[in-house]
């Protein structure tokens, strides 16, 4: 009797680690859509919607099979208010009039059904597509915000690395017990927060100067001529802001500069050059400065390697 209760504790612990495994803890598998889905409840324009999911991995659902648009319906039955709909990724944003997914698959390609009198390009401001709670669509503003779903196209399955997402840009550093990615990409400060959000990280915190030498190593990884475009390539965003306190420097997670373990700045530094400079930055060679909060620069994610793992099952 002993011996069959511990096989099936055993049992149990295994099917709690497999059966429980997910890409990330956000997202949902629906077997019918081959893939994983994510609702985003809070509404956003066309566009942001669009580059979050980009950002996350994945494309902003469009019905693009019967599987898939029963599985978004289902979805957004149970996590949508039914007097919203949510936004599709089929626009005409290239070219008026010119429907496609963001996939690139043609209008004509998908099977759908139209709500009652739409299409009706009203005002002829119509370029994006939302599907409502009985799966039919309309074409709206892409300026109207909406909900929105994106999709991570996968069976089952797939594999997580030693930093928990299937992104593997992210390494582990032992140092630190982090992960770290460096995006040669340069975007905004706002938009390089958005982007290390959107992979489940933040852009770095420097708490140590151990973690400053791994933030420099990982910079030298990247020379200036490694990365494509006009910005200037030997700073990079990191996470620190005023937070609209000029003169107060503090991280993104509220701690001041100073307490957060590492606060070196470069000679001169911060200058708030020709006034305006309010979001953190680091130089190759490990030390801070003060930069245009609007201008693109490559920047530095940080991640810990269970930040996207689902702790409880609801
Ligand atoms: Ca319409
Ligand atoms: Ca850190
Ligand atoms: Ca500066």
């Amino acid at each position: 009797m002993k011996v069959g209760f511990e096989i099936i504790l055993v049992l149990l612990i295994y099917m709690s680690t497999t059966l429980g495994r997910k890409y990330r803890c956000d997202y949902s598998y629906f077997a019918d859509a081959e893939g994983w889905l994510k609702v985003n409840p809070i509404p956003a324009n066309w566009f942001e919607a669009r580059l979050r999911c980009h950002l996350e991995g994945g494309k902003l659902a469009s019905p693009l099979t019967t599987g898939l648009s029963e599985s978004m319906m289902k979805y957004i039955d149970g996590e949508v208010d039914r007097r919203w709909g949510v936004y599709t990724g089929i626009h005409a944003t290239f070219s008026k009039g010119d429907y496609f997914s963001v996939e690139g698959v043609p209008l004509s390609r998908m099977v759908i059904k139209w709500a009652d009198n739409e299409p009706d390009n009203f005002n002829d401001k119509e370029s994006c597509i939302v599907m409502l709670h009985d799966g039919t669509l309309a074409d709206v503003n892409c300026n109207d915000t909406f909900p929105y779903i994106c999709y991570w196209k996968s069976d089952e399955d797939f594999s997580l690395n030693e930093c928990g997402t299937v992104d593997d840009e992210y390494k582990l550093d032992t140092r630190t017990g982090k992960c770290y990615k460096f995006h040669k990409i340069p975007r905004t400060w706002s938009r390089a927060y958005m982007a290390c959000a959107a992979e489940g990280a933040h852009l770095v915190i420097v708490n140590s100067v151990t973690e400053a030498k791994v933030v420099r190593e990982l910079f030298a990884k990247y020379p200036g001529n490694s990365m494509v475009g006009n910005f200037w390539k030997d700073v990079a965003f990191v996470g620190f802001h005023d937070w609209g306190e000029h003169g107060e420097w503090i991280t993104i997670d509220g701690t001041p500069l100073a307490q957060a373990g590492y606060s070196q700045f470069s000679g001169g530094e911060p200058n708030n050059a020709t006034t305006g400079e309010f979001c953190g930055a680091i130089y190759r060679n490990g030390m801070f400065d003060d930069l245009w909060c609007e201008n693109k620069h490559a920047f530095i994610c940080e991640k810990s390697p269970d930040s996207l793992k689902c702790f409880k099952e609801p």
